[in-house]
């Protein structure tokens, strides 16, 4: 390894991250690998994105009233090299820590020419698939009358008004819900793969004590507003496994679920080797489709079972699962070669006879 690659595998601290308010270091470097499909995009920013309007009282403005238009992303902090990788895929915007009790960061795009020249055209070129979709034709829509009508008083007036207007109509307000159905045709792999990095997860049960009830349970699971229910049967019939359900105590909520080993191993896990997570959830996900397959192997071959007894099993899988040493590299996808080697060692060395 050489010394470049050490330096931008730098930790981030959380504390000073947090404390500051500041991004400093190689974090701000992070980047895309040149062939990133803009599908991966699109679809992150249909789980993680937000489209805005913001009004504000401004005694220098015209009409004393400011106006922004922003486009928006908020992530864990740790997930910071991803929102890194977007500013600089869209060469624009700024990341500022909004709230340290919940540790959430956000870029913000809000700069009138990039939004015209670089912001729209991308949607347009790869539009949302979920029903931000609407919010980004409200939002763009009125960018347009903005760019219009903002310099002068008497039209500046009016467009204020219909720009409030407008934002009754976004994000938690929206009113209208129903896509066209040949929308959510012919959905691009990576922008499941986008949205599933940002909207959905990994989890693995490995409590001990459920060694042979629940231990190794593996599922993804994407969890949405049931607006969304067509988006999610549309990745569902897209992967042809996995079910939709939902709990009686969050009505407003549906989850696409798979857990099926094999289906998990056959279809789910090569699906995103093809199509890699970046940031965080590239690690989740190496540690997990790990787990999974061992765990796959240990059932398939019951050989493996009776040599590495059950503590041997459970120790490994936890070692992988719940270290959590890696979860701050400055790495944006699958790098940590560390880990990697971790769990070659405790999955393929062969067991103490
Ligand atoms: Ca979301």
């Amino acid at each position: 390894m050489n010394t470049t690659n050490t330096f931008n595998k730098n930790l981030i601290d959380p504390a000073m991250f947090l404390d500051s308010r500041k991004i400093e270091g190689p974090v701000l470097n992070s980047t895309f690998p040149a062939n990133v499909s803009p599908w991966f995009l699109t679809g992150y920013t249909d789980a993680e994105g937000n489209f805005d309007i913001h009004i504000f009282s401004n005694g220098k403005a015209l009409a004393k009233t400011g106006i922004k238009f922003r486009f928006r992303i908020a992530a864990n902090y740790k997930d910071i090299v991803l929102l890194c990788a977007v500013k600089n895929y869209f060469n624009s915007g700024s990341i500022s820590t909004i709230r340290k009790d919940t540790d959430v960061v956000m870029l913000e795009i809000s700069s009138i020419e990039v939004i015209k020249n670089v912001i729209i055209p991308f949607f347009d070129n790869y539009p949302l698939k979920g029903t931000k979709y609407f919010d980004y034709v409200t939002w763009k829509n009125s960018f347009i009358d903005f760019l219009e009508n903002k310099d002068s008083l008497e039209s500046k007036l009016l467009l204020i008004e219909r720009l409030k207007e407008s934002k009754d109509n976004l994000n938690r307000n929206k009113q209208e819900f129903k896509l066209p159905m040949n929308h959510l045709e012919n959905i691009d792999p990576n922008y499941i793969s986008g949205f599933t990095c940002g909207d959905g997860s990994v989890s693995l049960v490995t409590g001990p004590e459920n060694f042979n009830k629940g231990f190794g349970r593996a599922t993804l699971v994407i969890t949405q507003h049931v607006h969304n229910k067509l988006l999610l049967e549309a990745i569902m019939k897209y992967f042809s496994v996995g079910t939709i359900t939902s709990v009686k105590s969050r009505p407003f909520e549906i989850n696409y679920v798979v857990s099926n080993k094999d289906d998990l191993n056959n279809t789910i896990i090569p699906f995103f080797e093809k199509y890699p997570f970046y940031g965080l959830h590239s690690i989740s996900f190496l540690k997990w489709s790990h787990i999974v397959k061992y765990l796959l192997k240990i059932r398939e071959d019951k050989s493996i079972f009776d040599r590495q007894n059950k503590e041997i099993i459970v120790s490994n899988v936890r070692a992988i699962w719940l270290d959590k040493s890696t979860l701050l590299y400055n790495d944006l996808s699958l790098g940590s070669e560390g880990l990697t080697e971790k769990m070659t060692d405790l999955f393929n060395t062969p067991p103490d006879l």
